[in-house]
């Protein structure tokens, strides 16, 4: 259940597109508006200002209320015309979110060297700033859409439409989508994918899961990765996902180095399982 203390409703105007094809959010004349929610107590921990948790100066609180769910309307039904669209290339999607920093970009490069010639495969890079991503993983050779989300701290579902778009080509493989680093907005907004894969790094603490339970409770893998570094760290893996587990009850685990590749086998095992229950593997 989501809990928010203070939710910045506002618009995030789309501007023109990007050498590389890749999409902006942050320029002038767009109309895509989505709410997006931060803690911003008046007094710092304190209760919400208002019973619903919502407030934004010159706002009344049920009309906040009311955006908001209409928001979030819009963007499921995108998401849900999405998953249509991935079902119909035969495409799965999963939706990679964690903090930044936890390895993301990382696992997702040596995920497509590893599978770049057994299925067709493309990915949607989601960041606030830079085309970084995007280029580490068509350095691969496979086409990545980076998506800037400006002050957006998530991708949503029209991003995510608008960049497929650009990647229709892709069918019977994988669409990974790289959510922006944070483990709190991107936990509320469905893009259309079939799972999100949440990486908790072992640099972060056991705890993650507890203090951001909506990202774990919505996710359907926990990947902990750097486990190269365990001999370096006090980091109780068992109590990480103990805390995962007291959130989402039987949450998959898979304990990965990409680094090293430890555990790229049971990652790798893991996503085909996935196309297989989608009904995608040949
Ligand atoms: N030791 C070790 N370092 C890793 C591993 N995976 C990633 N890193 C390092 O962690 C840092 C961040 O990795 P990224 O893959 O860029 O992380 P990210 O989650 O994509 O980051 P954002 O896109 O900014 O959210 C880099 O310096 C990586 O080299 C790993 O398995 N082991
Ligand atoms: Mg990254």
């Amino acid at each position: 259940m989501h809990r928010h203390v203070y939710r910045h409703v506002h618009a995030h105007p789309h501007g023109g597109e990007h050498a590389y094809g890749d999409l902006h959010a942050g320029g002038a004349g767009d109309d895509h508006a989505h709410a997006h929610c931060h803690a911003e107590a008046a007094d710092p921990g304190l209760v919400p200002a208002t019973a619903s948790g919502l407030s934004a100066p010159g706002i009344p609180e049920p009309r906040l209320v009311r955006i908001e769910a209409d928001l979030l309307a819009k963007n499921d039904a995108i998401a849900r015309e999405n998953r249509g669209r991935f079902a119909g290339h035969r495409v799965l999607a999963l939706n990679l979110v964690s903090s930044p920093g936890s390895g993301k970009t990382t696992l997702l490069v040596r995920t497509l060297e590893a599978l770049k010639d057994r299925l067709p495969l493309a990915v949607i890079e989601g960041d606030q700033q830079t085309s970084n991503d995007a280029e580490r993983i068509r350095a691969t050779g496979v086409p990545a859409v980076q998506v800037n989300t400006g002050k957006g701290c998530h991708l949503d579902a029209s991003m995510v439409a608008r960049a497929f778009d650009r990647l229709h080509a892709l069918a019977d493989g994988v669409l990974f989508i790289e959510n922006v680093g944070n483990l709190v907005c991107p936990a509320g907004f469905d893009l259309g994918e079939a799972h999100k894969v949440v990486l908790a790094s072992v640099t972060e603490g056991e705890d993650k899961p507890l203090k951001y339970p909506d990202i774990f409770a919505a996710a359907s893998l926990m990947v902990v990765s750097k486990i190269d570094l365990l001999p370096h760290l006090e980091f109780d893996v068992d109590a990480l996902i103990a805390n995962a587990r007291r959130v989402r009850p039987g949450i998959a685990v898979i304990r990965v180095s990409a680094s090293t590749g430890e555990g790229m086998p049971e990652w790798l095992k893991w996503i085909e399982a996935a196309r297989t229950v989608q009904g995608l593997s040949a």
